[in-house]
């Protein structure tokens, strides 16, 4: 048997990795001189270095091991599926078991009028399948110059071409030559930085109505599709006005455009419901779906798409369309499992019941902490903004994102992991996360604020 090479030294393993591995959004010349930090193992909440140090995985994962690490069932429904079908493909009028049954089962935990997917190997994948088949529709309705798709500044939606065009991160955009043609956007609904005199409620409506002023400005017979997260996770856990998606909702039904909500991160429990969609009351025409799906134990996102949708895609000939390993037969009964083990452990149920409110609860508090101006947390996904003055909400002299490194660093030291978006701290734990686990958190960030606070009062970066 090939064996995995972790049990060579650290040392050994940071070597290799500096000479032979390039990794994503990575200055890789200075990790190389860093030394990367490798994970070996992990169960529940909780994380194994090479060098055997445990790690609170405060972010599980890239927000996707839902029900957290070390369920077998999920290694067994895998090493099953592998021997009895390790491939097939959905193309060319076949179908293998995994990807009906996951099919059908989404249909059933999703909300009402969502009865068809089309699979992708995750979420950058799926959003592409999203442009193309939001503009099949419209060419299938005799609309072929509804085109363009409306997103949001600092809304992340992928890193290949489509996704990263759909994205409004600037610095991803600076790369590549992107976006694409026929993308639009509008601002984010930030109100904390962006919000200004404002109250929250009107600063919400404000940026929904952007979206009104940009179909008028665009017309509306260019405009296939608006695209946003339910709450913004990789941009910093940014909540949105109590008013904005009502206002989002209104805006999509008096004009002629779909809704596209990106569940990547808000699906199957991370907000404390089976999707973002529902603790929002949002009505989209085309869910993403990808990391939670299958709590990230192998690679599998989608497009579930309603009714109306569905029905004239399907009756519009050939979509040419496809990825090879698209509902792969391995991920797809990894996911089912997964979504079993969801839905009869009750663990969104339980979560609801008993330690969201605790979590939030204390999450909320570490706002009584001097450095932190504003709280954030829906269902398990949370922010603290971090401020010298929370009075006038003002921004630290120093660069975006230095203080947040200096407190990121403090708690990976501390032993959780909670990361920066500029100087916004954010945590999105795996929804398995125990009582107990939520104290051994909370204590871990008040602590590394605390020596953040201690850190920056010293280079003169808080008054
Ligand atoms: N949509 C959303 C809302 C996402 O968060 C994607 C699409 C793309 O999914 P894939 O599976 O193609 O990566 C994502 C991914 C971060 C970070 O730094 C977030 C993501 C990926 C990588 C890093 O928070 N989200």
């Amino acid at each position: 048997m090939n064996k995995i090479i972790n049990h060579l030294p650290t040392a050994e393993l940071q070597a290799l990795d500096a000479a032979h591995h390039m990794h994503p959004f990575t200055a890789n010349a200075e990790l190389a001189q860093k030394g990367v930090r490798v994970i070996t193992a992990a169960n529940g909440v909780m994380l194994t270095d090479s060098d055997g140090i445990q790690i609170l995985d405060g972010m599980a994962g890239l927000w996707c091991v839902n029900i957290g690490y070390g369920r077998k069932e999920l290694a067994d429904v895998a090493y099953a599926q592998m021997q009895q079908l390790p491939y097939y493909n959905t193309f060319f009028q076949t179908s293998h078991v995994p990807a009906i049954a996951l099919a059908a089962k989404l249909a059933e935990v999703s909300p009402e009028g969502f009865n068809h997917t089309f699979f992708a190997t995750g979420g950058s994948e799926a959003n592409d399948t999203n442009i193309r088949m939001v503009r099949h529709y419209w060419a299938a309705k005799g609309k072929p110059t509804k085109k363009i798709i409306i997103s949001r500044e600092n809304g992340y939606h992928g890193s290949t071409m489509g996704g990263a065009s759909l994205g409004g991160m600037k610095g991803m955009h600076a790369q590549g030559g992107l976006p694409i043609a026929d993308i639009s956007y509008i601002g984010q609904p930030d109100w904390y930085n962006e919000g200004g005199d404002m109250s929250r409620e009107e600063f919400g409506l404000k940026r929904a109505r952007e979206l009104e002023a940009k179909i008028y400005e665009l017309g509306e017979d260019k405009v296939a599709a608006f695209i946003a997260e339910p709450v913004q996770g990789a941009g910093g856990v940014i909540v949105p006005p109590e008013t904005y998606w009502p206002e989002i909702q209104r805006i999509c039904d008096e004009h002629e455009i779909l809704l596209i909500a990106d569940e990547v991160i808000c699906g199957f429990g991370r907000t404390g419901h089976w999707f973002g969609t529902d603790y929002y009351g949002i009505r989209p025409h085309i869910m993403t779906i990808a990391k939670g799906l299958s709590s990230g134990y192998a690679p599998i996102g989608g497009s579930m798409v309603c009714d109306e949708v569905a029905n004239v895609v399907n009756h519009a000939g050939d979509f040419a369309h496809g990825y090879t390993y698209g509902g792969h037969p391995v991920a797809a009964a990894v996911a089912l499992e997964n979504l079993r083990i969801i839905q009869e452990e009750k663990m969104i149920e339980n979560a609801v019941a008993d330690t969201i409110p605790y979590l939030q609860e204390k999450w909320h508090a570490l706002g009584d902490h001097p450095l932190i101006g504003e709280t954030n947390m829906v269902g398990f996904m949370g922010s603290l903004v971090m401020t010298p003055d929370k009075a006038s909400r003002s921004r630290f002299s120093a660069d975006a994102g230095t203080v947040g490194l200096v407190a990121r660093g403090h708690s990976f030291g501390n032993g959780l992991i909670m990361r920066h978006v500029g100087d916004r701290m954010i945590i999105s734990p795996p929804i398995s996360i125990t009582r107990l686990e939520i104290d051994k958190l909370i204590d871990i960030a008040f602590k590394s604020l605390d020596e953040t606070l201690a850190d920056i009062k010293e280079q003169g970066l808080y008054k």
